[in-house]
Parts: structure tokens; sequence; C-alpha cells
């Protein structure tokens, strides 16, 4: 099933716009998972079944995996096929984008190796870098536009609006998204005003305090609003993933 429909069906189900971020970090979760034979499976798991029923997709962060070596690839393999069960899409949150070549292969590791839906990728480098993970026409590709962190004021800050319009016209497969931070609603705005229906990914709401009502009415027809560290750590993920949906709902409906 492409992207972009399962997206929306996961969407349809759970009546959300919600992607909970599995950015799991060994020193912070739970004892009882740190015994276990693979904890951060484990931490996962637990995660994923008590916030199954109010996400539209996930976002593992590949670094929190990679700082482990093999077993944090194993660790996500075993997470990403533990999604698909419940046909949820899985945005692998890696941020590749290299030379061609170079691009290929990490679009086969993420699509092919790790079987993930979607991932993320940098635009620095132009379209060609891009061009690799876009020939998969299944998979869904959010490029950065205006990310979530201070330095996005450094570079991106002056061309945002370029990248937005370029990715545009990069989606011939249809299955281009961009990325922009829950931080910078205004831009958001100027943003979605040229995106079309493209998906936008916003990260940035919860822990880094991004403005979640500006968010969901700047975020044009098909936001994906992640919060991580918000949701993982909460003493109960199930009622935090249920209030966050609830509430972008509400802002939605309001
Ligand atoms: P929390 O701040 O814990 O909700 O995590 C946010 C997640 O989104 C992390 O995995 C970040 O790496 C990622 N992210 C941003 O925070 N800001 C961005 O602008 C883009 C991303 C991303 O591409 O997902």
């Amino acid at each position: 099933m492409k992207f972009l429909q399962k997206l929306e069906e996961a969407s349809k189900k759970n009546k959300s716009l919600l992607c909970v971020g599995l950015d799991p970090d060994l020193s912070k979760i739970p004892r009882n998972f740190r015994d276990k034979l693979d904890p951060i499976f484990e931490f996962n798991k637990n995660i994923i079944n008590q916030t199954k029923d109010y996400v539209c997709a996930y976002k593992p962060n590949a670094a929190f995996y990679e700082a482990l070596g093999n077993p944090g690839t194993e660790s996500l393999k075993r997470t990403i096929e533990y999604v698909k069960v419940f046909g949820i899409p899985v945005i692998l949150d890696a941020k590749r984008g290299d030379i061609g070549n170079s691009s290929a292969a990490y679009a086969k590791a993420a699509f092919d190796v790790l079987r993930a839906d979607a991932i993320t990728v940098s635009p620095y480098m132009g379209k060609d870098s891009v061009q690799p993970f876009l020939d998969y026409r299944d998979k869904g590709v959010f490029v950065l536009c205006l990310t979530s962190n201070e330095g996005s004021r450094d570079f991106q800050a002056f061309m945002y609006m370029k990248v937005a319009e370029a990715v545009s016209k990069w989606n011939n497969n249809g299955n281009c998204g961009l990325v922009v931070g829950a931080t910078r609603p205004e831009q958001l705005k100027e943003i979605s005003a040229v995106s079309g229906d493209m998906p936008i990914l916003i990260p940035g709401v919860g822990a880094q305090q991004g403005d979640l009502e500006a968010v969901v009415k700047n975020g044009g027809p098909r936001p994906i609003i992640n919060s991580s560290r918000g949701i993982i750590y909460d003493k109960d993920p199930h009622r935090a993933a249920k209030e966050l949906r609830d509430r972008i709902n509400e802002l939605l409906s309001s």
C-alpha cells in the first residue's frame, strides 16, 4: 500500500493527526525494561500498545538506535515490524541526503532493509540527492523545510520558501512531504500556502513547546503533528496520547 494511503487510513480509523516519536534513550526508560533482553524494543512495544488507537503514524529517530550499535538496529527493525501489524505507517527520521549514489544506498537501507514507510531527508545537496528516495514511489519522502531548532535561523531562514516551492515540483509521484517545526507557526502558514496537499510533518510540540493551536490552524490540509518525549516519558503514555489527539481534534473543529 502507498504511504499516503496508509497514512490516511490510520488517520481516519484513529481520528488522529498525531504522530508519536519513538526516541528511546536507555538512560531514561523505566528500570523494569532495562533488565529485558531487548530493552529498547520492549519499551517501544509498550508505548505502541498504549498509543496505537490514537495515532496516524510513528516516527522512530534513527539516532537513538544507531547510538546503540548493532543491537540498536535490531531493536529498530523489530519496532518497525511490530508497528506494521497494526497497519500504522512508520516514518523513519534519519534526515538523509548525499550524492545520488550514496543516497541510493541510504534509500535501500531505509526502505528495503528496515522496511520503513517513509523517511525524512535533507534538501541541502539538491534534487539529485533526494531523487533516489523519490524513486520509491510507494514510500513517503519528507524534506526538511524549516526545522524547530534555533539553528534553523542560520541558513534555512533564507531558503525555506525556495525549498517548499521546489519540493512541490519534485512531487511527480505524489510521495513528497515537508518538515516544518511547530516552533515556527508564522512561517508554517506561508509554507502551507504553497505546498498544496502535501503532508507536513510538524515536530516540536510538547518538549520543545511549539504552539499547538497555531500549528493546527496553519498546518495545511494534511498536518502530521509529532510529539516524542512528551508522550513516551509521560507516566501514562496512553492518557498523554489520547489527550493530545483529542486536543488537536478540538482545535480543528473550533
Ligand atoms: P520531542 O522534542 O521529544 O518531541 O522530539 C522531536 C523529534 O522530532 C526528534 O526526533 C527530533 O529529531 C525531530 N525533529 C525536530 O524536533 N525538529 C525538526 O524540525 C525536525 C524533526 C524531525 O525531522 O522529525
